[in-house]
């Protein structure tokens, strides 16, 4: 038997991408897909509501829990105390009912556990003091990680860039509008300065890291488990706005940072991802070329 697979938040960025690959690994009908949204396929499930959750994982016989429900960082600093609710209590649930039933869970990360004490190219290890509630949701993420007594790993996904589906309310989502704004109007107005450098990575990418880290046996998984760094590729607004512009030479981008630029600033430029290369050989394939040509074949395909 191959697992039984639960995903929440299902209907988001990642998981419009997630759910089909663990279904192209483990079979049709392995995967239940959920989000406290609506849509053909995928079951309602809000993850505050622990008795649903408890009921929902044992009646499935579920043996895997992708739990990708939160609320991301400029959301989650428009409204902090329901970040909190819905990415602390949240993954309580989620762990209370993989605790029950002997499920595996894989719960992401994010570079938002850095803040402004760190290094700008972010070691594995170093002190996680983020500015942003939803960062702070993240290093409590890690923590129950290796504290909860449940197989539970994660990793400190960067900006993840994707056509499938818009990014949804992180200070990243500039790196997935500039394509669709290119594309529809030929200029974009960019909510960070053009010098602004973060951490990005394309989606393949993200899903690969993900599936990659879910294979590896846990014994051989050591105290990065809660979050590993996976660097993808690292670029200033500017540098992207030049890429684009392979493709769409009259493409402009002007610059209105608001206060989003205040979290970007708040994180590094760029990420070490030593331990997870050692640990279990990860290793990212597309650069900010390959990740914009990608971008741009998808879109107008
Ligand atoms: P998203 O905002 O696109 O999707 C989140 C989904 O969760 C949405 O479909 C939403 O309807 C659902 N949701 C919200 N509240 C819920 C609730 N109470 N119960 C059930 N579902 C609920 O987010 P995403 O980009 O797919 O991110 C998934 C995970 O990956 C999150 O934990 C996020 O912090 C992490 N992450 C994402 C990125 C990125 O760039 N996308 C980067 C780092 C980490
Ligand atoms: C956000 O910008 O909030 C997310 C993230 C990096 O966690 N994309």
């Amino acid at each position: 038997m191959g697992p039984r697979i639960l995903v929440t938040g299902a209907l988001g960025q990642i998981g419009t991408e997630l759910v089909g690959a663990l279904e192209e690994k483990h079979g049709q009908g392995s995967v239940i897909a959920t989000d406290v949204r609506d849509a053909p396929g995928c079951r309602i499930l809000d993850v505050m509501d622990a008795d649903g959750m408890l009921a929902l994982v044992s009646e499935e016989k579920v043996t895997e829990i992708y739990h990708l429900a939160a609320l991301l960082s400029a959301t989650g600093e428009r409204n902090p105390e329901l970040c909190w609710k819905i990415n602390v209590e949240g993954l309580e649930n989620v762990i209370s009912a993989a605790r029950a039933n002997g499920c595996r869970v894989f719960a992401p990360s994010s570079i938002a556990v850095f803040g402004p004490d760190c290094p700008s190219i972010a070691p594995q290890v170093t002190p996680l003091n983020p500015t942003t509630v939803y960062g702070k949701t993240k290093v409590v993420c890690e923590q129950l990680a290796m504290t909860s007594g449940v197989d539970m790993r994660g990793l400190r996904y960067p900006g993840l860039i994707s056509y499938k589906a818009p990014a949804g309310g992180g200070t990243t989502d500039y790196a997935v509008e500039i394509f669709h704004a290119a594309l529809s109007e030929g200029h974009y107005t960019c909510f960070v300065r053009e010098d602004t450098r973060l951490p990005m990575m394309y989606m393949d990418d993200a899903i690969r890291a993900t599936l990659e880290l879910m294979e590896i046996s846990s014994d051989t998984l050591g105290g990065a488990r809660g979050g590993y760094n996976i660097a993808g590729c690292s670029f200033t607004a500017g540098e992207l706005v030049d890429s684009i512009q392979r493709h769409l030479p009259e493409f402009t981008c002007t610059y209105e940072p608001d206060i989003r630029q205040k979290y970007a600033d708040s994180w590094p430029n760029d990420i070490e991802d030593d331990v997870a290369r050692a640990e279990w050989g990860w290793a990212p394939e597309f650069d900010l070329d390959g990740m914009v040509d990608a971008m741009f074949a998808g879109l107008q395909a």
